[in-house]
């Protein structure tokens, strides 16, 4: 009896810890904590010092109702003066290491790497020897979506010949200028998001609209770009640097919505439509686009009269010159939809309708002040284990994870979601044994939450944007963290 239950244990183990029962326990030495942002985010100084345009600079000036409440980030946190700030603010949360973006325009305005900014430089070289001087590691991510508007301007990550050099030259550059402290790079943040919002839908910078058709392209020009800048890394300078590079994906946690097969089967297609589509041609054995993704585009692509399917084959060359460009997977994770089969209505062509689903939340689900984020813990520990069977033990970077609500200090609903939501992180690696090594809180500081500009908070640190100095003010949340991190996770009371 005892060791049927063992064995079940084995087998099983998602069935042996009830769903919503909190894990009292640590995590194995060595686990690296972290909080992170990006450049577009906090730094303000969109002008300052020789900075070039992006295109979030570009959106926010020429189409202000884009933003709510007509916010820019103009100024943003203005960590672009006040990062001494936020380093002192990292240490006092004790974390490890601290990721945050570089801007491309920043160190060279115009996108290519004849012309550098040498203020730009000087302003990373000092946030990275602040970090190291506390005792925090950088982890440096290339690429949070705040192209060069030169680039943009010729077509940006819809121009393969102009983007994937242009990204490699960029990488080169800044291994070069950062790599001898930098041992953590991240090449893009949720291509997905750049693809489908900025190159699909329209919501995001640069707002082009093509859903179903530049959305996939982009796609593709963002694995070569991202493939390019790893091999990079790999041949020109892993060898004197010694550090890892990697790319940040986002996952929503697909849960069928009955237990249906053909819901089983949609909620399945979601996970590879939003995490497949970069994971798969990157961390499989075998490498290109998930079949089910390509089936799906390549019938709907037929049944709309097009003459080949609208995802671009990868073609032999590019699947072997993407397939392993990662040390570890990067991965960015907030809520859970619920999943159910459906074929849409009506005609036309859009990357929605190419997936014949629909996507809804249980109205139980305790919300954020975001509508899309749900707080959903047990997803978190189920996306984990779905990419350990799908991948293998890949180690995993939680590179983003964190609660929204409008910036209370007292803030308990953030210090509830931060505990559920790394115990169901514990539960993947004791029980579970999924390889994660690290997590991170997004964000250490209120910042430019995009199109909802600072109406959201998602900070440790609440920042006052209506004070031109912009205070940072510790919040609950970021005492409780701390003493996650002290503890290494949440030993026996
Ligand atoms: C992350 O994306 C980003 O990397 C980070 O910069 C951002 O601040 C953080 O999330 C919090 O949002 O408006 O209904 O169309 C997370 C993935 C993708 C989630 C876009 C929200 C928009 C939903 N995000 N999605 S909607």
């Amino acid at each position: 009896m005892r060791s049927c239950l063992i064995l079940l244990m084995a087998f099983v183990p998602i069935f042996t810890f009830a769903q919503d029962e909190f894990l009292y326990g640590t995590f194995p030495d060595g686990f690296m904590w972290g909080a992170a942002t990006a450049a577009y985010q906090v730094e303000g100084g969109w002008d300052a010092d020789g900075k070039g345009e992006s295109i979030w600079d570009r959106m926010v000036h020429s189409d202000p109702g884009s933003i709510l409440n007509q916010d820019t980030g103009d100024i943003a946190a203005d960590s672009y003066h006040k990062y001494a700030e936020d380093v002192a603010a990292l240490k006092e949360t004790g974390v490890d290491f601290y990721r945050f973006s570089l801007s491309w325009s920043r160190l060279l305005p115009t996108g290519r790497v004849d012309v550098v900014n040498e203020a730009g430089v000087a302003f990373y070289n000092a946030l990275i020897d602040a970090l190291l001087a506390n005792g925090v590691q950088p982890m440096v991510t290339l690429y949070h979506w705040d192209l060069p508007q030169p680039l943009e301007d010729q077509g940006g990550w819809l121009n393969e010949t102009l983007i994937v050099p242009a990204f490699a030259e960029y990488a080169a550059f800044a291994f070069e200028a950062f790599g001898d402290r930098v041992k953590l790079w991240l090449t893009l943040n949720e291509p997905w998001v750049q693809a489908v919002m900025g190159y699909g839908n329209g919501g995001n910078a640069p707002r082009v609209v093509g859903s179903g058709i530049t959305d996939y392209l982009s796609g593709l020009n963002q694995l070569k770009a991202h493939a390019e800048a790893w091999h990079v890394y790999n041949e020109q300078f892993r060898p004197t640097q010694a550090g890892q590079c990697a790319i940040t994906l986002d996952v929503v946690w697909m849960e069928p919505k009955t237990q249906l097969a053909l819901d089983i089967e949609a909620a399945e297609r979601s996970l590879q439509f939003k995490l497949g589509w970069f994971a798969h041609p990157i961390f499989s054995l075998e490498g290109d686009y998930p079949a089910s993704m390509k089936e799906a585009v390549a019938r709907h692509s037929a049944e709309e009269g097009y003459p080949e399917s609208r995802l671009p084959e990868m073609g032999e060359e590019w699947r072997l010159r993407i397939l392993g460009t990662s040390d570890f997977f990067g991965l960015n994770h907030y809520t859970t939809s619920l999943v159910e089969h459906s074929v849409w209505p009506g005609t036309g062509t859009s990357f929605d309708r190419d997936q014949d689903t629909t996507q809804s939340a249980d109205p139980a689900w305790p919300e954020s002040s975001l509508g899309w984020l749900k707080v959903v813990p047990w997803g978190f520990r189920k996306a984990l284990n779905w990419i350990k069977s799908e991948y293998g033990d890949v180690p995993v970077w939680i590179t983003e994870n964190g609660y929204a609500d409008l910036g209370e200090l007292q803030d308990l609903d953030r210090i509830s979601f931060y505990r559920a939501y790394i115990d169901e992180v514990l539960k993947a690696v004791v029980l579970d044994g999924c390889n994660v090594v690290g997590y991170t809180a997004w964000s250490i500081l209120d910042n430019f939450e995009w199109t909802q500009g600072y109406s959201q908070k998602f900070g440790l640190y609440q920042v006052d944007f209506n004070d031109p100095s912009r205070p940072r003010t510790r919040k609950e949340s970021a005492i409780a963290y701390a003493q996650i991190i002290s503890d290494n996770g949440f030993p026996q009371p």
